[in-house]
């Protein structure tokens, strides 16, 4: 990446202007300086936000595999480009190269031609995060097949629905899956999934854990036997800019999930330019991001990110709990990791935990910390800078979405100073815009409006499959005219934006408009609280009351519940005002989360109003377990 370096404010401020005044050539000057295309774009951009329609480098050719891998196979032949982690660290770390990376991508896409995959068709993904996991991405991508990864942590009815959706003529799965001392057997849900009526035809299975599987004849294949046939040769598919490259479904919100689709070219100018810009990497670097690749921050920034930078990108199998709560500082030390982006519920995770997990290990080569998929509370920002960072290395509080494609505010490390809860100032191409309930642009400083983005960036989701229509509705249609995001955030007085969670996280309790984030935030604040989430339910007098569902530290000694309540109430109180101290606290052992690490209010609403006849879609829950338990100890009246 070669242009627009920004070293300090002086130069973020200036590409940050240049984006706005000439969008088309801002990017334009990127996506030439730093890809291959068969064919240059006749036009940079085409769009009509009211509809919905936003098109990037109109009639380019290009394969975003040769941009990831073929490249930079003369000068990187040898470089790591995935190091793999198992989640056993008994078992050997793997060092895949740029080359060995091509030839199994190459094999892979062979493998595919022949099991009868063409361009356009869709591929479903159902893997653990082992090393076929990027490689089968890379290789749909490469023969012009849309791939949908669907996380491995899903259940037999959310593959179904999305492989229908989709209408996909082969699944990639394996056998099992490791996670800490359990393993998982995927192929069964897969069997399950698959007694319904479904469009698959094909199901290859990887061999990861060795356990007894059942492999329906015709329509079952073990994939390596296919690999070690397959020639290691193959010619990229010519690829249009503006072909899908991939689907993923969002998670959380209610309703049926949504197919977001990301087309190639402007994915790919994004994802590589922010990777770049945030997390600025060098030759001899070891980037490691923990998310999943079943989930956005996986594609944009374990896979595609990393490797259209050139980079060597960690692919970690396990858990930060297993063998024990110091694995994440383990890999760090051992790998000697550079960039760390992980996620606010990890950290706050680790951090109810003991010191001395963290304290034997080196992390002295980390330079970057990145946080992203919620707000990052003072408390575990503070943790974070302290004891990962030890107040050396800036951390990146990146806030974007899936529809988003890749980061839109953050502070870039070593330029923007950096203030904890705030995701500060947007990146260069991006067009923030703080609405009130008129559809009025807010200008002052410190009031919570809706977020939109008011021009487009070349990350954007194009539509939803199959329901542009639901695309429109969803993101374009209560701002005419500019894309809603569904968050709410506030500015100060020098233009850094505060991400204050979703719109509606916000809870009317006698009359005063509460958000719950600033309340959580105040509540993770008392040494004995590990996290909180709080949510309203209905109340005769006050209309809403609030209802907090609490999870306290391990170190913590043990505390008279009772005691414990008022305190948390009493901080709050000082903190916010009397009128947001809770009316119940229920201590549970755990939050329903996604495994994208979002907490699922929508449960603990039903839950705190008492209404457990339909929960809704709980698919993409981590861990459902919890909610019998938050059930069984609702706190009545
Ligand atoms: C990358 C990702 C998107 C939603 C988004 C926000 C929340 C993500 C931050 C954040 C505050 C952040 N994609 N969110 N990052 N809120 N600060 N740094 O998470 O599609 O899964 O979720 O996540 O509410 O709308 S996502």
């Amino acid at each position: 990446m070669s242009y627009y370096k920004i070293e300090n404010l002086e130069q973020y401020f200036k590409a940050y202007k240049k984006s706005v005044k000439s969008p088309e050539v801002f990017w334009s000057d990127i996506a030439e300086e730093n890809f291959t295309w068969y064919k240059k774009w006749d036009k940079v951009l085409e769009y009509d936000l009211t509809k919905a329609e936003v098109k990037w480098f109109i009639n380019g050719k290009l394969n975003i595999v040769k941009n990831c891998i073929d490249r930079h196979l003369n000068k990187k032949g040898d470089k790591t480009a995935i190091l793999f982690e198992p989640n056993n660290p008994e078992e050997p770390t793997q060092h895949i190269t740029y080359m060995e990376l091509h030839e199994r991508v190459c094999k892979m896409a062979n493998v595919l031609k022949d099991q009868g995959v063409k361009k356009g068709d869709r591929v479903c993904i159902y893997l653990p995060m082992i090393p076929e996991l990027p490689v089968a991405l890379l290789a749909c991508a490469r023969i012009g097949a849309i791939h949908s990864v669907v996380f491995a942590g899903f259940s037999s009815s959310a593959l179904i629905s999305r492989i229908n959706d989709l209408d996909c003529k082969v699944l990639i799965t394996s056998d099992g899956s490791f996670r800490g001392n359990k393993s998982l057997n995927l192929k069964s849900i897969v069997d399950e999934a698959l007694e319904k009526p479904s469009s698959i035809e094909k199901v290859l299975v990887v061999n990861r854990t060795g356990t007894e599987i059942q492999m329906k004849e015709g329509r079952d294949l073990w994939l390596q036997p296919l690999l070690d046939k397959a020639p290691k040769d193959h010619v990229a598919e010519v690829m249009d800019a503006e072909d899908p490259l991939f689907i993923l479904y969002t998670s959380g919100s209610t309703g049926k999930p949504k197919g977001m689709v990301h087309t190639i070219g402007g994915y790919m100018v994004y994802t590589a330019y922010t990777f770049q810009t945030i997390f600025q990497p060098k030759e001899n670097d070891v980037y490691w991001c923990t998310a999943d690749i079943g989930w956005i921050t996986g594609h944009s920034y374990i896979v595609y990110g990393p490797l259209l930078n050139g980079a060597t990108t960690v692919l970690f199998e396990g858990i930060p709990s297993y063998p024990d709560h110091g694995r994440f500082w383990d890999v760090i030390d051992k790998h000697k990791v550079t960039q760390f982006y992980t996620a606010p519920t990890a950290i706050r995770a680790l951090a109810r935990e003991n010191l001395s997990y963290i304290e034997n290990h080196d992390l002295s080569t980390i330079r970057i910390l990145g946080s992203v998929g919620e707000p990052i509370n003072e408390e575990a920002w503070h943790w974070y800078n302290n004891h990962v960072g030890k107040k050396q290395s800036p951390i990146t509080d990146t806030w974007w979405q899936t529809e988003n494609g890749g980061i839109m505010i953050a502070p870039i490390p070593y330029v923007t100073p950096t203030k904890p809860t705030y995701a500060s100032l947007p990146l260069p191409g991006v067009q923030p815009e703080l609405m009130d309930e008129r559809r009025n642009e807010i200008e002052d400083n410190q009031v919570v409006g809706s977020l939109c983005i008011k021009f487009p960036w070349p990350g954007m989701a194009r539509t939803i499959w199959g329901d542009h229509k639901r695309f429109v509705e969803t993101y374009f249609t209560a701002f005419p005219g500019k894309y809603f995001t569904g968050d709410g955030a506030l500015r100060d007085e020098v233009g850094y934006y505060r991400i204050t969670g979703r719109v509606d996280d916000v809870v009317i309790v006698s009359g005063h408009n509460l958000g719950t984030a600033p309340i959580e935030d105040a509540i993770n604040e008392h040494p004995a609280v590990a996290e909180s989430a709080i949510v309203g339910y209905p109340h005769d007098i006050k209309g809403n009351a609030l209802y907090g569902y609490i999870t306290l530290m391990e170190t913590g000694e043990v505390r008279d519940r009772d005691n414990l309540r008022r305190e948390i109430n009493q901080h709050i109180a000082s903190h916010i005002g009397p009128i947001a101290k809770l009316d119940k606290i229920q201590f549970v052992s755990g939050l329903p989360k996604t495994r994208s690490g979002k907490i699922m209010r929508r449960i603990l609403r039903k839950i705190a109003e008492g209404d457990f006849s339909n929960f809704g879609d709980t698919s993409t829950l981590l861990n459902p377990e919890i909610v019998e338990e938050i059930k069984d100890e609702r706190i009545e009246g």
